[in-house]
């Protein structure tokens, strides 16, 4: 099971090679806001500007100094209905981490952070997805914040078949779109006869799904594809590690050889496959 979830996750790795660049909609903070919590008490420089000063006072003059020492524009108030105070939102042209860091370091400062924006974790709508602890797990509700899947992304599974027809898969099965089904020609020419989603290599013929029975072997092939692509968020079943992409399903008998692997991952190779799962 732990090369299913590594193949699983390596899949997902490769639908996303680019970077998430910051954007205003899915920035971590508010791009030019820093919240400022000045220090308490009336030590040093503070003491200096009045000894009869109110605090609402002292607080105005420190928030000038911390103003003309970062950069920073004119600051209000937080909520303090709490009556807790001393919390201030500022105002920055300048980077927003980079003046933070530099206000951690203030002594009229006890801390400075940016604005942060949160948002709820990214999570499928699949009713059985509360099940699925071993994606809780790798927090794959972080990932799908970068990346859900992609069709694009063709993934050979080299397994005991897989149900195409079921109702949580068939959105993301693999179509040779050179070839034309069942009509009892190679129309792609690949030396595969109506292979519109793969091959049995077992019995080197078209038929990938295996014969419904209630059995592991059996049914090996679908939960694995199920693992990497149960279509996600589509309100059905649960969620695969991808919530799109495209199963190329390569069907291998239950005892297979490797002359049948060989032939298998040349046709993966061959016709269009990123990624490889094999049983
Ligand atoms: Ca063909
Ligand atoms: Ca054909
Ligand atoms: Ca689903």
């Amino acid at each position: 099971m732990k090369a299913i979830w590594s193949i699983a996750v390596a899949t997902l790795i490769a639908t996303s090679a680019a970077p998430a660049q910051p954007s205003s909609k899915g920035a971590t903070h508010v791009p030019d806001e820093v919240i400022v919590k000045l220090r308490d008490g009336q030590g040093g420089t503070i003491r200096a500007f009045s000894e009869d000063a109110t605090a609402a006072q002292r607080h105005q003059a420190s928030l000038f100094r911390l103003r003309m020492r970062h950069g920073l524009e004119n600051g209000v108030p937080l909520d303090n209905r709490a009556g807790r105070g001393l919390h201030y939102l500022l105002k920055t042209a300048r980077d927003v981490r980079a003046v933070c860091a530099e206000l951690n370091r203030d002594p009229e400062v006890e801390y400075a952070q940016p604005n942060y924006i949160y948002r709820l974790c990214r999570e499928p709508n699949d009713p059985d997805f509360a099940d699925q602890y071993a994606h809780q797990l790798i927090q794959m509700q972080d990932a799908w914040e970068i990346s859900t899947g992609s069709h694009d992304i063709i993934i050979a599974v080299l397994d005991t078949g897989v149900d195409v027809n079921h109702p949580d898969l068939k959105d993301n099965i693999w179509i040779n779109k050179g070839e034309i089904p069942d009509n009892g020609k190679d129309d792609d020419g690949n030396g595969y006869i109506d292979d519109i989603h793969g091959w049995n290599f077992g019995d080197d013929d078209n038929k990938i799904t295996p014969v419904a029975k209630l059995s592991l072997t059996a049914n090996h092939g679908t939960m694995v594809a199920g693992v990497i692509a149960a279509t996600g968020n589509n309100g059905r079943g649960v969620s695969g590690v991808n919530w799109h992409s495209s199963i190329m399903v390569l069907r291998l008998s239950d005892d297979f050889t490797s002359k049948e692997v060989a032939a298998a991952l040349d046709y993966a190779a061959a016709n269009g496959a990123r990624v490889v799962f094999s049983r």
